[in-house]
C-alpha cells in the first residue's frame, strides 16, 4: 500500500471509530428540534396576597409551625411605615410558580440612603420560619428562596429575578435611613404553568375527601408543568426521568398535554450518551444539556415505560418508532447486568450506574432492580409489538421467563412467603411491590407478600410518594382494591390533613420531619412524583371514585 493509500485508510478507521463513539450521531439536532417545536406556551396569572399572617410555633402543627390570619394587606401593610413594621408574612392563599415583585412609596422627607430588606419565600411555614444557619442540609443552601434586596431608588417596582415557587412570603427590614420613611404600597406575582385548562371532571357522586386527594394532586401537577415536566418548582426545577413518567400518566388523566411529553421524550433521547444510555435528569437552560454522567438505570427504564405509554395515548406511532432505537439501547444496557442464571447483579459492570427507588436510607435494590428489569423488557416488547418490529428483538419474551424464573427460584422464600433481597435477605415492601409489577407470581402469593411486608416491624416501608406510587399500583395489580383506596386515603389524604396544598416530595406519616437531605426545609413541597392520585382515580374509578358504603 503506498502513503497516500496508509494515510486514507487510517482517516477512515478514525471516522469509523467516531461514528462507533456515538450510537446516535446524526439524529441528535433533529431530536432537538422536535423537542423546540414541541414546547408549551406558558399561561400567566398575576396573583395578589390573600391575607397577612402571624407565625405561630404549635407543636399540634406540621413540623411545629402554623400561621394564623391577622387581616389583610391593605389594612396591615400597604401604605403604612414599613420602619414600624419591621417583618411581616403574607399569604397568597395557594401554592404558585413564578416572579415576586413589590413596589415602594416615600411616605416622608426624601431618600438618603439605600434600603436593604430580605424577601423569604417559601412552601410552607416551617420552612419560613426554621433557623437556617449553621446550614444542616446536605444539598445547597442556596436552593432556599430567601433574597436580599438593596433598593437604592425607592418609589418603584422593583422584580425578583429568580422564579421562585411559594405560598408565603416573609418581608423583613434589613436596613434603613432614620431620616426618612417609606412604605411597601403593592405586592404581586406573575405564576407561570403550561397547565392550559381544568382537567377531567369527578363522577357526581365520588367522595368529597377523594375530590380534596385529587385537587391538590391536579394543583401539583399543574404547577410543576411547566416549558418540561419539572420535578418540582422550588427544587430541583429540572426534568428527571422517573418523575416523567409518573408524571405524564397523570397527565393523560387530566391536561392531556400530550406534547409536553413528546417534548421531554425527545430532549431524553437528543441529550443522551454516547452509548446511547438516557441520562436522569435534563436542565433547559442555557441550552438543553444533560447531568452529565448521572446515568440511573431504574429511570432509563422508566423512559421506556414512558414512551409505550405516550404510544398508547396518541397513537403517535411516528415518534414511537423515530425512538425505538432508543428504547431498544435501554433494555439492551440493562441485560448486559443479567447473569447466567437470569439474576439482576450489579457487579457484572464496573461502570458508573445509579439505581433508585426510593429514599428510605438502606434499601437493598436486588429484588426491586430484578423486577424493574423484567417490567421493562415485558413492556418494550409490547412497544416493539405495537410498532411491528418485535422481530429485531425475537429472543426477549424467553429472556423475560428466564427472568421471573430465576426470581422465583433464587430470590422468593417459599417458606415466609417473601421475596427477600441482596446478602442481607432484606425485608422490603418495594421488593414485593415491583415483583408483583413484573407479573412473578400469582394474585394470592402477591396479596399475602404484601400484606407481611406491610405489617413486619423490620420490613422497609416506603420513605416518599414515588415508592407509594408503585405500592398502590401493585395492590391494583394483584385485586387488593380496597386496600389500595385505603392506603390512597390514609397516606396522600395524610398530607391534605396536615395543611398541603400541593403534595411533598418526602412524606412518612410517622416522621413529619423525614429529609432526603437531612434537613426537612430543603425538601420540596410541591413534587411531581407526588401527584399520581389524580391517574388513581381517573384511572380506576370504580375503586376510587365510588361514593362510600
Ligand atoms: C431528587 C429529585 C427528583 C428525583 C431524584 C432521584 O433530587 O427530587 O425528583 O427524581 O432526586
Amino acid at each position: 500500500m503506498n502513503k497516500i493509500k496508509l494515510l486514507f485508510s487510517a482517516v477512515g478507521l478514525v471516522a469509523a471509530s467516531n461514528a462507533l463513539a456515538d450510537v446516535y450521531q446524526g439524529q441528535r439536532e433533529r431530536w432537538l428540534e422536535m423537542a423546540e417545536n414541541c414546547k408549551p406556551e406558558l399561561v400567566e396569572t398575576i396573583v395578589r396576597p390573600k391575607g397577612v399572617v402571624a407565625p405561630v410555633a404549635d407543636n399540634s402543627a406540621y413540623q411545629n409551625w402554623r400561621f394564623d390570619f391577622l387581616g389583610n394587606p391593605d389594612s396591615l401593610l400597604y401604605n403604612q411605615n414599613f420602619k414600624d413594621i419591621k417583618e411581616i408574612t403574607l399569604d397568597f392563599g395557594d401554592h404558585y410558580t413564578g416572579y415576586f415583585t413589590f413596589s415602594t412609596k416615600t411616605l416622608s422627607r426624601c431618600q438618603d440612603a439605600p434600603v436593604r430588606i430580605c424577601i423569604f419565600l417559601g412552601e410552607n411555614p416551617a420552612e419560613l420560619n426554621t433557623p437556617l444557619e449553621p446550614w444542616p442540609g446536605t444539598l445547597s443552601r442556596a436552593w432556599m428562596q430567601d433574597e436580599t434586596v438593596t433598593i437604592t431608588q425607592v418609589d418603584q417596582e422593583i422584580t425578583i429575578p429568580r422564579r421562585m415557587a411559594f405560598r408565603y412570603a416573609k418581608i423583613r427590614l434589613l436596613g434603613a435611613s432614620p431620616d426618612f420613611d417609606f412604605a411597601i404600597n403593592d405586592v404581586y406575582a406573575k405564576a407561570y404553568t403550561s397547565a392550559a385548562n381544568n382537567g377531567e371532571s369527578l363522577l357526581p357522586d365520588c367522595p368529597d375527601r377523594i375530590r380534596r386527594i385529587h385537587d391538590v394532586g391536579l394543583a401539583t401537577l399543574r404547577e410543576c408543568m411547566q416549558t418540561v415536566y419539572e420535578d418540582g418548582p422550588k427544587r430541583d426545577r429540572r426534568l428527571w426521568a422517573g418523575d416523567l413518567y409518573l408524571e405524564s400518566l397523570a397527565n393523560s388523566h387530566s391536561f392531556k398535554n400530550f406534547n409536553l411529553t413528546k417534548r421531554c421524550l425527545y430532549l431524553f433521547a437528543a441529550l443522551a450518551d454516547d452509548d446511547g444510555r438516557v441520562l436522569s435528569n435534563i436542565f433547559e437552560t442555557p441550552q438543553p444539556h444533560p447531568q452529565y454522567f448521572s446515568h440511573c438505570l431504574t429511570y432509563s427504564l422508566l423512559w421506556n415505560s414512558t414512551l409505550l405509554e405516550y404510544l398508547k395515548d396518541t397513537g403517535d406511532e411516528k415518534t414511537a418508532a423515530d425512538l425505538w432505537p432508543v428504547a431498544k439501547k435501554q433494555i439492551e444496557e440493562a441485560l448486559e447486568y443479567v447473569d447466567n442464571r437470569g439474576i439482576f447483579n450489579r457487579s457484572l459492570k464496573d461502570s458508573y450506574m445509579w439505581m433508585f427507588f426510593d429514599w428510605r436510607e438502606g434499601l437493598d435494590m436486588e429484588v426491586p432492580m430484578q423486577g424493574a428489569v423484567i417490567c421493562a423488557l415485558n413492556q418494550t416488547y409490547e412497544l416493539a409489538c405495537m410498532l411491528g418490529r418485535e422481530q429485531e428483538i425475537k429472543e426477549w419474551p424467553a429472556f423475560s421467563k428466564k427472568m421471573q424464573n430465576a426470581a422465583k427460584k433464587f430470590l422468593f422464600n417459599k417458606n415466609s412467603g417473601v421475596f427477600l433481597s441482596g446478602p442481607e435477605k432484606q425485608l422490603s415492601v418495594l421488593s414485593q411491590a415491583w415483583m408483583i409489577k413484573a407479573g412473578v407470581i400469582s394474585e394470592k402469593q402477591a396479596q399475602k407478600a404484601l400484606k407481611i411486608s406491610l405489617d413486619r416491624e423490620d420490613s422497609y416501608k416506603p420513605g416518599t410518594p414515588y415508592a407509594t406510587h408503585y405500592l398502590v399500583e401493585s395492590m391494583i395489580l394483584c385485586g387488593m382494591h380496597n386496600e389500595a383506596r385505603s392506603y390512597l386515603l390514609e397516606y396522600w389524604g395524610g398530607m391534605v390533613d396536615k395543611g398541603a396544598d400541593t403534595f411533598w416530595e418526602a412524606y412518612d406519616p410517622a416522621d413529619d420531619f423525614i429529609s432526603p437531605y437531612k434537613f426537612a426545609p430543603l425538601n420540596s413541597s410541591c413534587h411531581a412524583w407526588s401527584c399520581t392520585p389524580v391517574y388513581f382515580i381517573h384511572k380506576y374509578p370504580h375503586i376510587f371514585q365510588k361514593a362510600e358504603e
